[in-house]
């Protein structure tokens, strides 16, 4: 008897291919159907001396992480949710650049292989019609050989509809299917984001983190919006965005004309 093929193998070539292949051109990809967190697994990867560039990718994550101990939901086989291991040249200081660099070319990856033209939100999010789309986490663990290994973390809502989440974040979030009308081969979707990865960290190397600026505020949902900052020691700051500066620190300025400095914390662009 034939073997049957499934919907998913007729709607994802490139996904199987990669599945099957454990590559992506020369970067091995490490595929697993559920673990904790990718991120997770691929600090522990990187610990046994995985190659840089590899990356760690799963069907579904049972403990997503997102920043500040937040969760990340990854319903099985919708979304890509994967972590890629890197050990450029730079310092733990430079996270911020490198989650800014990385924004941007998830959105510029998204663009490429659809019409949809999403806005970032700073730090590390991708928005489309103000709802959440994708969300990256950065991490480092400096004492890997003492080389700075920097985790980058994607989660992006490929084909999830809104019944895959959560009630709470259904109204919130969005996909690229929702925002398209139709579904992507993940594989396809995931070569594009890891090409503007590659192409937006070598900008960075090259010293072209100015570039990367002006391309993120280019589409920055957020610049000359009110914007609310629960600040990490509780207190609430409203104030006008005015975007990122030149060491990816983000500033708003209140009602009074103080410029804040934004280092971490929770923000949300209030309306007016
Ligand atoms: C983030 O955190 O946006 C970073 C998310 C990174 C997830 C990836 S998946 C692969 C890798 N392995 C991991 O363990 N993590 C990374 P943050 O800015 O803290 O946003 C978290 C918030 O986003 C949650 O509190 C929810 O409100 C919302 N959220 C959770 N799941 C979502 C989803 N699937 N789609 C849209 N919003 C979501």
């Amino acid at each position: 008897m034939p073997n049957q093929i499934s919907r998913q193998e007729l709607e994802e070539p490139i996904w199987q291919q990669i599945s099957r292949s454990h590559r992506l051109d020369d970067r091995p990809v490490i595929l697993f159907d559920a673990v904790d967190s990718t991120n997770s697994q691929a600090l522990a990867l990187a610990k046994e001396g995985a190659a840089s560039g590899t990356v760690v990718i799963a069907q579904t994550q049972s403990n997503g992480r997102g920043r500040l101990g937040r969760t990340w939901e990854s319903p099985k086989g919708d979304g890509l949710y994967f972590s890629i291991i890197t050990r450029p040249p730079l310092q733990s200081r430079d996270l911020s650049k490198i989650t800014l660099a990385v924004g941007l070319a998830l959105r510029n990856g998204v663009a490429k292989v659809s019409a949809i033209d999403a806005r970032l939100k700073w730090p590390n999010d991708l928005l489309f019609e103000e709802k959440k789309m994708a969300g990256v986490l950065t991490e480092t663990d400096i004492t890997v050989d003492s080389e700075p290994t920097i985790i980058i973390g994607i989660g992006l809502n490929v084909n999830t509809a809104a019944g895959a989440l959560s009630l709470d974040l259904a109204a919130r979030a969005t996909s690229m299917y929702i925002a398209a009308g139709h579904r992507f081969d993940r594989g396809v979707v995931l070569a594009a984001v890891l090409g503007e990865v590659d192409r937006e960290i070598a900008r960075l190397l090259n010293n072209d983190f100015g570039g990367i600026l002006a391309d993120w505020r280019a589409n920055d949902a957020a610049y000359g919006k009110w914007l609310t900052w629960l600040t990490p020691k509780g207190q609430k700051i409203t104030g006008l965005s005015l975007g990122p500066d030149e060491e990816g620190l983000l500033h708003i300025r209140d009602a009074s004309g103080t410029d804040h400095p934004v280092l971490s914390g929770d923000l949300a662009i209030t309306a007016v």
